[in-house]
């Protein structure tokens, strides 16, 4: 544990870890893996991991005293200026007579959870979302599912006083296998800076083409935290300007989507003020929507970053049905247990 970062992210961390005082959270991919104790926040995401192990999990870990506790439907730990919490949001329940606006309502209401949460827990500085739902892709009752979920995290970040543009948090939204509407977060008792990549228009500024409402994220977010800089990067993808670049060519969207974290770590580093994290400082999660494209993204990334590169790679569906792979990063503080 170091006292520096006060934050630590730990991969396939070893259940007496996750178990211990010093854990925040945990986010599992796959298999369902040990049991962990029940006031500790695990975002559990129902979607393969392309790793030899049947259930990929990382900790957040911290020397800080910590607290948990639930607020409405949030599952929490805080401590020293940082709160993890995890919920999950049954679609069904918001069905009600209007069938067709079931998603919307429920990511509004799972917004507006979170955010009654981070309010009343002093976390104001929403940091980081992690957001997976099933049938992303999907198109149901006229629209797609994806763009139904975007549409209700936009009325929540309205209806809870939430700026649509600029200050928003990083985040990324995934296609699950199955299960219900899951999110996870990180926020923070200080004020996280939003980061945005030039080469890219800003998503909260997408042409309507991509839906009626625009997604509500940042390209990263910076955070001073302990005496460091902690760093979220978006899920990013093959896209320039606005548009998909490299249709159905996975090799050249890996390298295109590589080149955009590059430009978002420029671009950190300005916003920021301090050092420019080299890329293969970070540690990545590769989200690949075809299995078989694995071996193909995996060579691009390795190329890129370099076969010591810390990055996991795990099989879902990304919110554009063109885009075949995305890939986030977070840095500036330690990562341990990937070596
Ligand atoms: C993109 O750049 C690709 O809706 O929260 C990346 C990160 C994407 C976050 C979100 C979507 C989201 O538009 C998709």
């Amino acid at each position: 544990m170091t006292l520096a970062a006060g934050l630590e992210l730990y991969w396939q961390a070893p259940a007496d870890a996750m178990a211990g005082a010093q854990c925040l959270g945990v986010m599992r991919f796959g298999g369902a893996g040990a049991v962990l104790p029940a006031n500790l926040p695990c975002l559990q995401v129902d979607t393969p991991t392309l790793q030899p192990v049947p259930c990929w999990q990382a900790a957040w870990t911290t020397d800080a005293a910590l607290e948990s506790g639930i607020h409405g439907e949030v599952r929490y730990r805080r401590g020293g200026g940082l709160l993890f919490g995890v919920l999950r949001v049954r679609e069904a329940e918001f069905a009600g007579e209007d069938v067709a606006g079931a998603l919307q309502r429920a990511a509004a209401h799972a917004y507006r959870q979170l955010f009654a949460a981070v309010d009343a827990l002093g976390h104001p500085g929403l940091l980081r979302v992690w957001n997976y739902l099933p049938r992303i892709n999907a198109i149901e009752h006229g629209s797609e599912r994806y763009r139904q979920f975007n549409a209700g995290r936009q009325d929540a970040f309205a209806a809870c006083g939430r700026a649509l543009s600029g200050e928003v948090p990083a985040a990324c939204a995934l296609g699950s296998a199955g299960g219900d509407l899951v999110l996870a977060f990180l926020a923070s008792t200080g004020r996280p800076r939003a980061v945005e990549n030039p080469r890219q228009v800003s998503a909260y500024d997408y042409p309507v083409d991509y839906g009626p409402r625009s997604p509500t994220f940042s390209r990263a977010a910076l955070l001073q935290h302990g005496g460091a800089t902690l760093l979220f990067v978006s899920g990013t993808a093959s896209i320039v300007g606005h548009r998909t670049v490299h249709l159905g060519d996975v090799r050249a969207q890996t390298r295109e989507t590589l080149a955009n974290i590059e430009a978002v770590l420029d671009e950190a580093a300005r916003v920021g003020g301090g050092p420019r994290l080299p890329a293969a400082a970070l540690g990545y999660i590769a989200y690949v929507r075809h299995t078989a494209d694995l071996p193909a993204v995996r060579a691009e990334v390795d190329t890129h970053l370099g076969e010591q590169a810390r990055v996991v790679y795990v099989q879902a569906d990304v919110c554009r049905a063109d885009l075949l792979v995305e890939i986030e990063a977070s840095g500036g503080h330690p990562i341990q247990g990937c070596d």
